[in-house]
Order: structure tokens, then C-alpha cells, then sequence
């Protein structure tokens, strides 16, 4: 294999003057409205995207049953290989889809490599699966027979992703709809819409390279809410994986239930910690920091709402906001810079609005509104921020995606865990205590309502390993490790009669 440091953005097929980059199984006299690809750190613009119409999208979806047909036949280790090819391109390209991921969405150079990383991982997680699609062997009540459930593929799969993590929630849909032998049909957020292509580029060399794999294996469709409208109510897809806002899944969701499908849905989180009096404060500290401020507060797992034992609030509030006024926010291209861009314009207004409204609500700033950084002109920078709350303030409620902080204190851990359930939210949270007895209370049936609920870490930056989502208006799926294959599988029970008699269930005769 080649050097990984010699590729380049150019590599991946996306350049400035190819900007042509609609998914190459659409024919180009049938396509929609051109759009600007913008990057937030300037403003400049990086491409022409065009976008699919509606026709565009039902060719490709015409595809996807003869593909289905083709890939449930090959074995599941042989498709294994694809995803194996897959991580190797991605190791090789990991500089330069990091660097897109950083030009297109404003992530920190460490943050875009780590998320390429992710995509790495999970293909060597759904590698591994390839050879463990376990069914189960099932006690029998009657005699000589044989009760076993098979999982078999489910169909195509679409993928409805948003900008904040452009290709490894992909990924982890991607990987495992292919090993468990469905075809996968990509919508990507239209504010991301040059790192779908680049990966899909990628995959799309890897399929040619298995000579199993049916050409339409894996499509991208440019495209705003319509095109998702249109994934969600189409009978082909059986299952729509779509991670977004709440009134996204909203919509996804209904839709798809309307005509019986299944959906997989990972939307907001409004992601909470709590630190008790018992508490290691340096380790909570440098948690608070990567989970409130990485990736400029835009991960569904940002910390948003920090509860506090009275005891420690003071102390732990100094140590933050100091810390707080030495972060390098800026051109997430400079090494030395921690905070990029938020995504556009409209979420930095969504972010100053955000603290108007907390500070109407009684809010207290706890840090400067701005700072003194100087930003690339034309990017979209925010200083991050702390707010001390009145608890259960409307304002903290909702997911503002930018970092802003808010801070609260409790009464005993039955408030605080009470505080922190009370959202319509249930993504990630996490206590810091050194006490067993806290911890094991936040982590039993009384404790945290969430999908994610951690101890002296924070509520952000989960491994693959793991099922990912949550309760509540966060969607209930789950995605990426442990069990979450099963999503992308129908499950068959076969009752087998190897005996010379026909007993029936349940002691029923039923005998002429
Ligand atoms: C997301 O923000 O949609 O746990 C996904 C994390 C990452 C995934 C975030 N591994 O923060």
C-alpha cells in the first residue's frame, strides 16, 4: 500500500473544478437546481453541487431490488471483503477525507481524522460481524422437532445523515446494511454534500474491485427534505436509518410507519452531567471541556446542562471559565486552534438568540460573549459559552447545536438525576462521583432515562463498540455496535419437524 500521507482531497474526486459531483448512476440532463457548497471557516465557496430531482432519485431507486437480489446471495464473510477493502481505502485516505471533513464542516483537524477513524473502526467491527450473524437453537416443547430462528437480509437500506458527523453515522449504517447483504442509498445532509461523494467514491472503487457486488450496491442523492420525504415513503426501502433533528424524525418517522417499514432514528440530544460532591474535579473538568466545547458544541452528545453539588459549584465554575477564556477559537486548519466554526450563519444566530433567552430567563453569563480571537472573515465562529440557570429553565429544554453551557446545582442526587431526565430528550449522560453507591444509583432503572449513561467520562466521543441512541424524542434506535445489526436483518423462526407424528402446540388434538 501506498503512502497514506501522498493522497490528497484531489484523490477522493472532488476538486474545485470538478465541481460536477451529482451521484455517478444519474444521468446529468435530468438533474435539479444547482447550490453553492460553502465552507464555514471563510465563507468561500468550494463547489457547485447539483441536486437531485425527483425522477433522479426514482432511478436510482428502480435499482435496488435487482441489486438486493444479486448481494443476498453472496455469502456474508465474502461480503465482509468489501468492507475489509473499504477500511483500506480509508486508512490510505484518512489525511484527505479529514481534510475535506475539515474544510466542508469547520472540525479540527483531530476531531475530522478521529471521525475518519470511526469509519475505520466500524468496518473492522462489521468485518468481524461478517462471520457472527448468529441465529439462536431453541428449546422445542414437542418431540422431534427443531425450533431455530435465521437472520436474513432485509432489503435497501437508506441512510438520511446530517452535517455535524458528514461520513462516519454513515459508516456505521453503510457497513453493516452491506455485511448483513443489503444495498444502501445515501442522502447526505446538502450542507455536506462533498464528503458523501469522496466516501462514496471510495466504496464505489472497492465494489468494482468485488466482483460479487452488483453495480448499484451503493448510491448517493444530493438533496434537500424532499428527497428525503421521498426515501421515507417509497415501498422499496424497508428500512430508513436517518439521524437529524426531531421534526425530521418526525416526519421520517411516521411516514415510514405508515406504510409498515422500519425506522432507525437518532435525533436530538440535550445531554446532561452530574458531579457530586464526591467527585475527582480535575478528571471532571477536562470531561466538561472536550464534551461542551469539541467539535464547537455540534455533536448529538455535546454536554449542554451541567448539575452541581452546592459544595463544589463554585470552585468547579471558577476552574471552567478560566479555562474557558484560553481556547483557541478560529481556522480549524491551524493546529493550535481547539474551537472551528459553527455549520452556517443561521446557527450562529440560533446561538446568540439561545443566550438572549436564557439570560430573559434569569440566566447568569459566566463567560466574556465574545472574545478576542481574530476569525478567517465570512466564517461562522462563536465564543463558546457558560450560563448559570434557574433549574428547569424553558430555555434549557431544547438543543441549541453551538456551545452554550448551562449550569445548575441540586438538592440531593435524586433531584439532580430528576433535573437531568427532565427534558423530552434521552441521548447521553454521565455522573462524575467516586462513590459507588451514586454511581450504581444513576445507572439503575431509577436512575438516568437515557440510551448512553456513562461514569467519569463524559457524555460525548462513544466508541463503536456500543450501541448508539437514545429515549424519548432522541428517536429510540439504536445504531453502530453490539446488537444494532439485527436492525438491518429480518429475523425468521423455523419450527422443524424431523419426527413420523404431528404433535401440535400447546397439547391442542386436533385429530379426524
Ligand atoms: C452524532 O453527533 O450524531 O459519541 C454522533 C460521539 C460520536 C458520535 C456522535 N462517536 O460523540
Amino acid at each position: 500500500m501506498s503512502n497514506p500521507s501522498s493522497s490528497s482531497i484531489s484523490d477522493l474526486g472532488i476538486t474545485a473544478t470538478n465541481p460536477s459531483i451529482l451521484c455517478s448512476l444519474l444521468p446529468h440532463e435530468h438533474h435539479g437546481p444547482t447550490i453553492p457548497a460553502e465552507s464555514p471557516i471563510d465563507a468561500s465557496q468550494i463547489a457547485q453541487v447539483h441536486l437531485a430531482s425527483p425522477e433522479n432519485t426514482s432511478q436510482v431507486l428502480d435499482k435496488l431490488p435487482t441489486a438486493f437480489k444479486q448481494w443476498r446471495q453472496v455469502p456474508a464473510p465474502v461480503r465482509g471483503q468489501l468492507i475489509r477493502r473499504f477500511s483500506e481505502q480509508l486508512r490510505h485516505h484518512q489525511q484527505a477525507l479529514a481534510a475535506l471533513i475539515t474544510l466542508e464542516v469547520g472540525k479540527i483537524h483531530s476531531e475530522a481524522l478521529g471521525e475518519v477513524q470511526e469509519m475505520i473502526d466500524i468496518c473492522e467491527f462489521a468485518l468481524g460481524l461478517s462471520r457472527q450473524l448468529h441465529g439462536l437453537t431453541i428449546a422445542t416443547e414437542r418431540p422431534n422437532h427443531r425450533l431455530m430462528e435465521q437472520w436474513h437480509p432485509l432489503g435497501p437500506v437508506a441512510i438520511i445523515t446530517a452535517f455535524n458527523f458528514p461520513v462516519a453515522v454513515w459508516a456505521w449504517n453503510a457497513t453493516l446494511a452491506l455485511i448483513c447483504g443489503n444495498p444502501i442509498i445515501w442522502k447526505p445532509s446538502h450542507k455536506a454534500p462533498l464528503c458523501a461523494v469522496a466516501c462514496h467514491n471510495l466504496l464505489e472503487q472497492c465494489i468494482q474491485n468485488t466482483p460479487q457486488a452488483p453495480p448499484a450496491l451503493s448510491s448517493v442523492i444530493i438533496g434537500r427534505n424532499d428527497v428525503g420525504k421521498q426515501l421515507a415513503s417509497h415501498p422499496t426501502c424497508p428500512l430508513v436509518s436517518a439521524t437529524g433533528s426531531v421534526a425530521m424524525g418526525r416526519d421520517v418517522g411516521t411516514t415510514v410507519a405508515s406504510r409498515f417499514g422500519r425506522s432507525l432514528l437518532e435525533l436530538g440530544g440535550n445531554n446532561a452531567m452530574i458531579v457530586t460532591e464526591h467527585a475527582n474535579l480535575d478528571l471532571a473538568l477536562r470531561a466538561i471541556l472536550f464534551s461542551a466545547v469539541g467539535t464547537a458544541g455540534q455533536r448529538c452528545t455535546t454536554l449542554r446542562r451541567l448539575i452541581l453539588h452546592p459544595s463544589i459549584a463554585t470552585s468547579l465554575c471558577n476552574k471552567l471559565t478560566k479555562v474557558y477564556t484560553t481556547l483557541n477559537i478560529g481556522d480549524p486548519r491551524d493546529a493550535s486552534t481547539l474551537v472551528g466554526p459553527l455549520i452556517d450563519a443561521p446557527a450562529v444566530a440560533s446561538h446568540h438568540a439561545a443566550i438572549q433567552q436564557a439570560l430573559a430567563e434569569g440566566g447568569e453569563l459566566l463567560t466574556p460573549h465574545s472574545c478576542d480571537s481574530v476569525y478567517p472573515e465570512g466564517g461562522h465562529y462563536v465564543a463558546p459559552t457558560i450560563l448559570k440557570m434557574p433549574p428547569r429553565s424553558p430555555i434549557m429544554q431544547q438543543e441549541t447545536f453551538s456551545p452554550i453551557l448551562y449550569i445548575t446545582t441540586y438538592s440531593d442526587l435524586g433531584d439532580a438525576i430528576s433535573q437531568q431526565n427532565d427534558v423530552p430528550q434521552g441521548l447521553a449522560s454521565s455522573i462524575f462521583t467516586n462513590q459507588l453507591q451514586e454511581a450504581e444509583y444513576f445507572l439503575s432503572p431509577a436512575g438516568s432515562d437515557c440510551g448512553i449513561a456513562n461514569v467519569n467520562i463524559g457524555t460525548s466521543g462513544a466508541e463503536i463498540g456500543g450501541a448508539f441512541g437514545g429515549e424519548k424524542e432522541t428517536g429510540g434506535g439504536r445504531e453502530s455496535g453490539s446488537d444494532a445489526w439485527k436492525n438491518y436483518m429480518r429475523r425468521t423462526t423455523n419450527t422443524i419437524n424431523f419426527g413420523a407424528d404431528m404433535p401440535l402446540a400447546q397439547g391442542v388434538t386436533f385429530d379426524t
